[in-house]
């Protein structure tokens, strides 16, 4: 993109997008969240398609003039049907958490008891927690991971669900670096008869590459971001599968009401055409493959950092993240996240599982390979990462190091 009428316009918006340009090309953007979108998707997202209100739904909308918004909502729905397999989606979610916000009000009605997983062991401030809508409006309980393994202890899942008799359960995480079993999830579910949503907003681009099971045959609802793995543009697809259908055949039109009105005015059709480009890149063949290579770094670069002598939450990797417990180094997760950020290589700092510190200083920091290989890095250069890293935290100043790495994987935007 040249920018040529915003250089013109508004030097100061421009000036700062350039910075921004120049900051992300020269970092290895590791936060396990983020990803660099391509320019088809940038290009939707700029698109005219921004002006239009569309409250409604395809064919029921509240404002004339949408027949080629219809068009392109009904696209990008049949892109993440087909993409999914599943028989039911809505795309206007704005972004992840509104998406599971959805969820709790098509299923579930306030004060009813809902059970996600902890903070500490991974969870979603939306699975349950006490300062968010989820915690605040429903009566929250949680699951968390083994303190020896740092699994989820799918025995223990049980027994908390049958004990507390939940509504709606959550599976899915933002911080677990391990392969989630929604079979399991599912059988806990219905033994206690309650709705199970998996939130795969990390993994969603692993499900669909085939690097880790899909929920789908198992779940009532899906919801995922569609900005993390999946690659695109910052929003959210709510999909409900044919075992949820069969639960309640009006589950698609809950979800419908419950994001608008519900929750939402105009649907951002800018990000939806986004969102679509991305369903069809994620369908290509090599997008599977970006998926697997995603995971085959990670693994690398867990093996690595541990053989540099850190110590990962639950021992490696499964998926496309990884968590580092500090506390053996004697350097908290955030002072490695800054220190790190002046080296250009850009990650979090998280809690661990028990972690005693506090969680805007915690013991940990979260990292991931989507972006970098995004830029087309592969398992040599993620050895090259673990020690720049290493490295990194003794101290030595590795910023050159990291630039004429990036160089040699040009972004593509
Ligand atoms: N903020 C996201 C993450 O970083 O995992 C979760 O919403």
């Amino acid at each position: 993109m040249n920018y040529k009428n915003l250089k013109e316009e508004d030097k100061q918006v421009y000036e700062i997008i350039e910075k921004e340009k120049i900051r992300r090309y020269n970092t290895l953007e590791m936060i396990p969240s983020e990803n660099h979108t391509s320019p088809a998707v940038l290009e939707a997202l700029s698109s005219i398609l921004n002006d239009k209100y569309a409250e409604g739904y395809p064919k029921k909308r509240y404002y004339g003039g949408n027949e080629h918004i219809d068009e392109i909502e009904e696209l990008c729905q049949k892109r993440a049907r087909d993409l999914f397999g599943v028989p039911y989606v809505n795309v206007q979610g704005y972004s992840g958490s509104p998406a599971n916000h959805a969820v709790y009000m098509a299923t579930v009605n306030p004060g009813d008891k809902v059970m996600g997983m902890d903070l500490m062991s991974g969870g979603h401030l939306t699975h349950g927690w006490k300062v968010n809508f989820s915690g605040k409006y429903y009566d929250s309980v949680f699951y968390g991971v083994d303190e020896d393994t740092h699994l989820i202890d799918y025995e223990k899942v049980r027994e908390i669900a049958q004990r507390e008799k939940p509504k709606l359960i959550l599976c899915g995480a933002t911080a677990y670096p391990r392969v989630i079993d929604f079979k399991k999830f599912a059988e806990i579910a219905d033994e206690v008869g309650a709705y199970l949503c998996a939130d795969i907003s990390h993994i969603s681009g692993l499900v669909v590459s085939g690097a880790h099971l899909s929920p789908i045959p198992y779940v009532d609802v899906v919801t995922t971001t569609t900005h993390k793995t999946l690659r695109g543009p910052r929003g959210a697809l709510i999909m409900v599968t044919d075992k949820g259908l069969k639960k309640d055949k009006k589950l698609g039109e809950k979800i419908n009401k419950a994001v608008f009105p519900g929750l939402q005015g105009g649907p951002h059709e800018h990000t939806i055409a986004g969102i679509a480009v991305c369903l069809k890149k994620a369908a290509e063949p090599q997008f599977s493959d970006y998926g697997k290579q995603i995971v085959k770094n990670c693994k690398v670069l867990s093996e690595e950092l541990i053989a540099l002598g850190f110590n990962l939450v639950s021992g490696g990797t499964d998926n496309h993240l990884i968590v580092v417990d500090l506390r053996n180094k004697g350097i908290s997760g955030s002072n490695a996240q800054s220190i790190l950020e002046k080296s250009n290589i850009i990650v979090n700092k998280n809690t661990v599982p028990f972690d005693t510190a506090s969680p805007f200083n915690p013991s940990g920091i979260r990292l991931g390979t989507p972006a970098l290989t995004t830029r087309n890095m592969k398992e040599e250069e993620m050895k090259i990462v673990a020690s720049l890293i290493s490295l990194a935290l003794e101290g030595e100043d590795v910023k050159n190091k990291v630039t004429s790495l990036c160089e040699k994987f040009p972004l593509w935007n």
